[in-house]
């Protein structure tokens, strides 16, 4: 499999543009990289999408140069230990409300010393042909891409500490979770979420972390940038839907301009 930089481009300053994919489609995940994103999330958390086909799909990304990130439904060793055997160039996992779940993702994710993933020759590595053991150990550990979600009143409670686990590099705001559990469903504008946005972008950044967003509306994108988040994420389904939405809208008014003529 390639070698992705993500976290490189993170650490130095970049701002980066993604798309979580739930319609399941490995052709989708070429067309994101051809099309220039940066990375996409396959999205097993909401969507019937099974482990064979994020692997067909992280293939597809490969073919492309795309880091594929997995965002896996549940925080299991087990289960995240096969996503990344896969070769997802990281893991984003929901829901994560204490410091014990943060530091059991980057525990599953890493290799010791610094977690305590299981070591096989698979995929992700090669299968060891062509790169040592060491090489691909090293390689995960420098460079695997660990993404938590912030999306609950208890992670917020918790956030200082959460944010302060070593092998973190982005705190994702979850705005649809967040604003539901902050009593506000469907309202992210609402004050008393905006500011619970600010706040994970500002411990976020005092703790040298990278805060991450859901922000499908270009406008709302480009303002979540310049408030400092760099993991910016849109979905194929939202994408799709706009796209149809423009096409018929369009067709509907160059027909009422045959009319009129
Ligand atoms: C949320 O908004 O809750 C997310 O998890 C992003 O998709
Ligand atoms: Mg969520």
């Amino acid at each position: 499999m390639p070698f992705y930089s993500l976290k490189q481009r993170i650490l130095t300053g970049e701002s980066l543009l993604g798309c979580f994919l739930q319609l399941g489609s490995p052709t989708a995940a070429e067309v994101c990289g051809l099309a220039g994103l940066d990375f996409i999330v396959i999205d097993a958390e909401h969507s019937e999408i099974d482990l064979e086909t994020t692997a067909h799909m992280i293939r597809a990304a490969d073919s492309v140069g795309l880091p594929a990130i997995v965002r896996c439904a549940v925080n299991e060793p087990q289960v995240i230990l096969r996503y990344m055997d896969l070769g997802a160039a990281g893991i984003q996992i929901p829901q994560i409300n204490t410091v014990e779940e943060a530091q059991q993702v980057v525990n599953s994710v890493k290799y010791r010393p610094i977690g305590r993933r299981g070591l096989a020759s698979v995929r992700a590595g090669n299968y060891f042909m062509n790169m040592s053991a060491r090489e691909y150990i090293r390689m995960v550990n420098d460079h695997a891409l660990v993404v938590i979600h912030i999306e609950t009143p208890e992670s917020l409670s918790a956030l200082q500490e959460i944010s302060r686990v070593d092998g973190i590099d982005v705190l994702f705001i979850g705005p649809t979770d967040l604003s539901y559990s902050l009593g506000f469903p469907g309202e992210p504008n609402e004050p008393a979420v905006q500011d619970a946005f600010n706040h994970v972008i500002s411990v976020a950044r005092q703790n040298g972390k990278a805060s991450g967003m859901m922000a499908s509306n270009p406008s709302a994108a480009a303002q979540y940038i310049d408030r400092g988040i760099q993991y910016i994420t849109t979905s194929d389904k939202v994408e799709l839907t706009s796209g149809i939405h423009k096409y018929l809208s369009q067709v509907h008014s160059f027909r009422k301009e045959l009319d009129k003529g």
